[in-house]
């Protein structure tokens, strides 16, 4: 941990203080519901409280979004990318201190705290180029003088429920989306990382601020999930919610909001593969694995989590795969020569533990890792050891996403038809990888017949996508889409238009309003 002093310069510089409040709609703070302490999982030092939001709160936050769209959108979306653009450039400025809270809040090394604030950066500078693209399409009309097209409009209160491994950069690329589409957004994070989510509101605010723009442009409110979380998935003021989570909590999620006919954008478990074939570059699969598996100490959706390697080259592999794991260094994760740092709180530590036990109970051999590291060093903090199980493909603990880094290695056998069956052979659909130098079987793994997940890479890991293009998974994963590609879409709603400018009143299809008409000879053409 950073001594207390330097704890303190950073809380001053990101505005934080001891006691903070959990309610914003961009301009004014309040918190009426009960108070937390917010522990760091480094040493379990208590950071700050939160006086988390109330249903007042919320009310209050609800009634200046609902005010704050009726005026966003209007603005001209270019005018609107200018702000998310500032946002950028301020977050540039913010990024070391940002990065570091990240990891202090949450556990992750401070390069991945670093990298997941430039994520919200580059969505902004995406975002801001976005403003200028909101493209419809146009068509011929069958009619005379009749002319086809369509607009995107401005949807109004996007809800954003986002967890803890990705604390900031969740809500920004939602956020930077919506504002541009012309959108208002209303932030509940998660209840683990709730100064990460109040320091970027506050550096949001100063845009706002800066720009003279009214409250309830983008609002924060923190608080339980069981009151706030399901007050915002069940309000009818909120057309579209977008969630990142479990897939047990998204189920609901999902009914809820069906239920009132709204709109879900859902990225909830992954449980990515990665394919290693004997034309596989070792050296290079194993870096990734290394990296997919252990990288923000195994909590992210796009985790590795399993290894499908091929037989005949299973023993070599294994071997350079060990070898990564044989020197990882663990430890505090604000020093950076850290790979990994502690889970995010004693539950995770608990849920990896019972895992392992379960594990082998059904038949899986722990290869390395899975201790709870205890000396000194790690004193007050949720530090393991990063574990490999092997397991045959066949295990039920295979089937289920455990955030955590447990990487589980099987073996296959047979060709690369063999190698996808058993990858898309559980309920989740996020992530996936292949490793290999032969174009057929990286081509087999690409198409129709190939990965059933929302991404799908060839010669790089599971994680750390880019934001350009399209973010999210199928099956259980919940079939959301974020980020890049044509993502914005749903954060708007889609007008068909038809202008007639003729002086002639035009049916479509051939259709005769007229008294008197005569039916059409059997042989007669249409029109
Ligand atoms: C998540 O874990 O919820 O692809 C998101 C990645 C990151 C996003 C992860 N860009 O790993």
């Amino acid at each position: 941990m950073p001594t207390t002093a330097s704890l303190k310069t950073l809380f001053a510089s990101l505005e934080l203080k001891s006691l903070n409040l959990g309610a914003s709609d961009g301009l004014t703070w309040s918190g009426s519901g009960t108070t937390i302490d917010v522990r760091s999982p480094i040493d379990g030092q208590r950071l700050a409280a939160i006086r988390q939001a109330g249903p007042e709160d919320y009310e209050r936050v609800l009634a200046a979004a609902m005010a704050a769209f009726a005026v966003w959108r209007c603005v001209p979306a270019p005018k609107r990318g200018e702000i998310v653009r500032q946002f950028g450039d301020e977050l540039r400025k913010n990024k070391d201190l940002l990065g570091q809270l990240v990891t202090i809040e949450m556990g992750k090394s401070v390069q991945e705290g670093w990298g997941e604030v430039q994520e919200m950066i580059d969505i902004c500078d995406y975002a801001c180029g976005q403003s200028r693209m909101l493209y419809g399409v146009q068509t011929h009309s069958e009619r005379p003088s009749h002319r086809l097209f369509e607009q995107w409009h401005p949807l109004g209160v996007v809800g954003i429920v986002s967890a803890f491994n990705f604390p900031a950069a969740v809500w920004s690329w939602n956020l930077a989306l919506a504002l541009i589409c012309g959108d208002v957004c209303v932030w509940k994070p998660a209840s683990a990382t709730p100064l990460t989510a109040s320091a970027c509101q506050k550096i949001l605010e100063k845009i706002l601020r800066r720009n003279a723009l009214p409250a309830g442009i983008s609002s924060l409110v923190i608080g339980p999930g069981a009151e706030i979380g399901a007050r915002l998935i069940s309000d009818r003021r909120i057309p579209l919610v977008s969630y990142t989570g479990s897939t047990l909590t998204g189920r609901q999620i999902a009914k809820t909001i069906a239920e009132r006919l709204g709109r879900s954008i859902l990225e909830l478990g992954g449980n990515n593969a990665i394919i290693v074939t004997a034309r596989a570059n070792l050296a290079l699969a194993a870096r990734n694995v290394f990296f997919g598996a252990v990288g923000t100490a195994g909590q992210r959706c796009t985790s590795t989590r399993r290894v499908l390697i091929d037989e005949r080259v299973y023993a070599a592999f294994l071997r350079r795969l060990r070898a990564h794991y044989d020197q990882i260094t663990i430890g505090n994760p604000l020093e950076i020569e850290n790979q990994m740092g502690p889970l995010v709180n004693p539950a995770a530590v608990k849920v990896m533990m019972e895992a392992l036990a379960t594990i082998q109970a059904q038949g899986g051999k722990i290869l390395c890792g899975g201790q709870k590291l205890t000396g000194r060093k790690y004193r007050g903090g949720c530090y393991v050891t990063p574990v490999i199980a092997e397991v045959p493909p066949s295990l039920p603990m295979v089937q289920e996403e455990t955030f955590a880094p447990i990487l589980y290695v099987m073996k296959y056998r047979g060709g690369i038809d063999r190698a996808i069956a058993l990858q898309n052979d559980v309920p989740q659909g996020l992530s996936s990888a292949i490793f290999t130098d032969d174009l057929i079987e990286e081509e087999t793994f690409l198409s129709a017949r190939g990965s059933d997940c929302g991404i799908a890479n060839v010669n790089l890991g599971t994680s750390g996508a880019e934001i350009g293009l399209a973010f999210g998974g199928e099956k259980e994963t919940g079939g959301g889409r974020e980020s890049g590609s044509d993502a914005w879409k749903i954060y708007m709603r889609r007008q068909t238009n038809a202008i007639n400018w003729s002086r002639e009143a035009t049916l479509a299809q051939g259709i005769k309003f007229e008294p008197r008409q005569t039916r059409p000879k059997k042989s007669a053409k249409r029109g």
